[in-house]
């Protein structure tokens, strides 16, 4: 599979009129010029190819009509950007709540939406409840103990709506490609993830059961890329009950127009490692960070655009690839905006809409990467 990144096409385009011919180019002309929230919604350009469309939600975002208006227009599913994390059910070690997720839940239920769970174990430290950093267990059963009913509590709540979750979030070093070391993995070392997906299977009979990890195309990310496919293999060879791997897709710290040739050869070679141990793949919070891109508006929407195409023209090349969620719908309300902040406090444009509401090109390019594509067996 050989793709042409933007930088290639725009370099070919200012010399060569056999551009015309060539695949994988946006033409960023017609997308500026576009109606971009004309035609079908993204969840029905992509059911027809037998993917999933939908993004995150918060339960602040329930009270926004507008927010709501565009997920209902545009998403067959949705997944709680926050409300399902164990810093927010589990706050401290005698609090359980589930306000905000039934939120979420009972909104999507009620206008037929689907709906994603993340996650079950965040195992990472800095995401976790301070309280869980702290706990000392004095043995790998105390630990598998404590862990099963937290989980289980979790994953049964909204069982079945639930139709898939991110069993495992992030917990593989992304500097070094180690597995994270967490009060909870120090008894139990890796067979704490196994334990995780065994009982979600269980609470959880009918989800598809999830790794999801940031790891990116990015040259920063060559140790992640390559620790979650050993990660990842290991969990095969002891045959944990895992469906897919979860890919985030946040580009964040290379610009879009650095998708190069190389990179794309690069995560090509790491998707085709994922499928090849027959594991689906699901793209489960795409934004584009334009932290470093000088601000006009036009400039950056065009860039971003091209990148979205070109991202989604290779990876909905995967059969395996079975649904897609972006995270967040409108700019302004992105968690982008205050992660790597751009040093001229210009708004960021990640996702498909504006502040005002707005389409933008890149929501023209997912719908045209959906008409692209290639129709799958759906989930
Ligand atoms: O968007 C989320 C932000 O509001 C939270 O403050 C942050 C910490 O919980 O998590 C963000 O979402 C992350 C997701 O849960 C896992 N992948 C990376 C996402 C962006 O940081």
């Amino acid at each position: 599979m050989s793709q042409l990144t933007r930088r290639d096409c725009l370099a070919l385009a200012a010399g060569a009129s056999a551009v015309a011919g060539l695949s994988g180019c946006a033409t960023p002309d017609r997308a500026s010029n576009a109606d971009h929230a004309s035609g079908p919604p993204l969840h029905e350009l992509a059911s027809e190819k037998g993917i999933r469309f939908g993004s995150a939600m918060s339960a602040r975002q329930l009270d926004d009509s507008r927010y709501r208006d565009i997920m209902l227009r545009e998403c067959a599913t949705m997944v709680a950007e926050n409300e399902h994390k164990w810093y927010t059910v589990y706050p401290d070690p005698d609090t359980v709540n589930f306000v905000p997720a039934d939120r979420l839940v009972a909104f999507a239920v009620e206008n037929g939406l689907t709906m994603r769970g993340h996650t079950l174990l965040w195992h990472r430290p800095q995401y976790s409840p301070k309280w869980v950093n702290e706990l000392d267990f004095s043995s790998a059963s105390d630990t598998a103990d404590f862990v099963e009913q937290k989980i289980a509590l979790l994953a049964g709540r909204h069982e079945p709506v639930i139709y898939a979750w991110d069993v495992v979030n992030e917990a593989i070093d992304d500097q070094t490609g180690a597995f994270r070391e967490t009060s909870l993995s120090a008894r139990m070392g890796e067979q704490l993830i196994d334990h995780a997906f065994h009982v979600a299977k269980a609470h959880a009979p009918n989800a598809k059961l999830t790794y999801n990890d940031f790891m990116s195309w990015e040259s920063t990310s060559t140790a992640h890329r390559a620790g979650v496919l050993r990660f990842l293999e290991r969990l095969k060879r002891r045959g944990v009950p895992i469906d897919g791997l979860g890919i985030q897709s946040h580009s964040n710290y290379e610009m879009p127009d650095e998708f190069t040739r190389d990179k794309q050869r690069n995560w090509i070679a790491f998707c085709d490692e994922v499928v090849g141990m027959g594991l689906d793949i699901y793209i489960t919070e795409f934004d584009v960070n334009d932290t470093d891109l000088k601000p006009d508006i036009a400039y950056r929407d065009r860039l971003i655009a091209g990148y979205t195409r070109d991202y989604f023209d290779m990876m909905l090349a995967y059969p395996q690839l079975k649904e897609v969620l972006v995270w967040g719908m409108v700019d302004d309300q992105s968690w982008l905006q205050t992660f790597l902040p751009r040093a001229d406090d210009v708004l960021k444009r990640p996702t498909l809409y504006d502040k005002d509401y707005k389409a933008k090109a890149v929501r023209t390019s997912l719908a045209d990467a959906f008409r692209g594509a290639a129709r799958r067996q759906a989930l």
